[in-house]
């Protein structure tokens, strides 16, 4: 385990991309700026699955740079780098052959960004890995939660069609597959263990046919119930606690206040902030993994670019 681990912990700082249909949104519905996560925005706006899904015609992200990326978070001092391949809106930013609601049948198909990210990432000697949400929003396996008085109610506790659930997880284990085996992902992160239809069990079933696929992939903890589940780093979200910390941890956490793109919100960190909490991580013997949410066309806030290029200096002369 201590070797699996290793270069993860000798890797300290790792970049987080958050990107999706959600991205072309910049957080703003019916022409205003929706409060929360802008990842989150088909709960918060109580948005239909059937509306959320046209999202898919006009995504066309041609500015996406990967090596360009890829770069910066060399640049930035950054080991590894983890993007969202499937968030909780259910879009794959890969060509998959288990679904329609992909990049494939965007107008952006005969490009498939985790593979130009995998590819520019082994270029710069970055390691890659994947975010992959156990909640879909899209998935015919689940639906919204009605009973639920308000957005996240209704989408943050998405409900599941008893006598689907096997075969949704027949479905994330071929999605998966495909992340391990077309595009040799090092990290699996998962998310969306809260909702109640998920359990230790289930969590536990996905660890081991993940290690089998690749005995040396780390997973966090969120495969399964987060808070019980202690292998193979814990998540601490928008903090990084002094104590009761598992052995390996990793603190996630954004530079302004939304993970995906969020043309309003201008409430960024600065440099001086972000490296003294990647230094009081690093300390406490725990990774930062320090998000970017590029916008619909692909390009990366420049407000996060200059962040990262400062943190990195001050590294370099540390
Ligand atoms: C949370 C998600 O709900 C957020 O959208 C984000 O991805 C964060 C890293 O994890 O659980």
């Amino acid at each position: 385990f201590q070797k699996r681990m290793e270069w993860f912990t000798n890797a300290k700082y790792g970049m987080f991309i958050h990107f999706g249909l959600y991205s072309q949104l910049g957080g703003i519905y019916d022409g205003k700026t929706v409060k929360g996560y802008a990842e989150w925005i088909q709960s918060s706006a109580d948005i239909s699955r059937e509306e959320y899904a046209r999202l898919i015609d006009t995504w066309n992200p041609q500015h996406f740079d990967a090596d360009k990326i890829a770069r910066l978070a060399k640049k930035a001092g950054m080991k590894y780098l983890v993007i969202t391949t499937k968030h909780h809106e259910g879009f794959c930013l890969w060509n998959s052959e288990y679904t329609d609601f992909d990049i494939a049948s965007s107008p952006m198909k005969g490009r498939d960004l985790i593979q130009e990210l995998s590819d520019a990432c082994k270029k710069q000697g970055i390691k890659f890995g994947t975010y992959y949400s156990i909640i879909d929003w899209h998935h015919p396996s689940q639906h919204r939660n009605d009973s639920g008085k308000d957005g996240w109610n209704r989408w943050g506790q998405v409900a599941m069609i008893p006598e689907k659930k096997q075969e949704y997880i027949a479905y994330m284990k071929n999605q998966i597959r495909e992340l391990v085996e077309k595009y040799d992902t090092e990290i699996l992160w998962f998310d969306g263990d809260w909702v109640n239809w998920w359990d230790m069990e289930s969590g536990e079933d996905l660890y081991q046919y993940i290690r089998t696929l690749k005995p040396s992939i780390i997973i966090n903890n969120r495969v399964a119930k987060r808070a019980q589940f202690k292998r193979d780093f814990g998540t601490p979200e928008q903090e990084h606690p002094g104590d009761a910390l598992e052995h390996y941890w990793e603190a996630c956490y954004t530079m302004n206040d939304s993970w995906g793109f969020k043309k309003e919100d201008h409430n960024w960190k600065s440099a001086d902030k972000v490296y003294t909490q990647l230094m009081e991580i690093n300390e406490r013997g725990g990774n930062l993994l320090l998000n970017i949410g590029p916008d619909g066309e692909g390009n990366v806030p420049e407000e996060s670019v200059q962040i990262l290029k400062e943190v990195g200096k001050k590294l370099k002369k540390k």
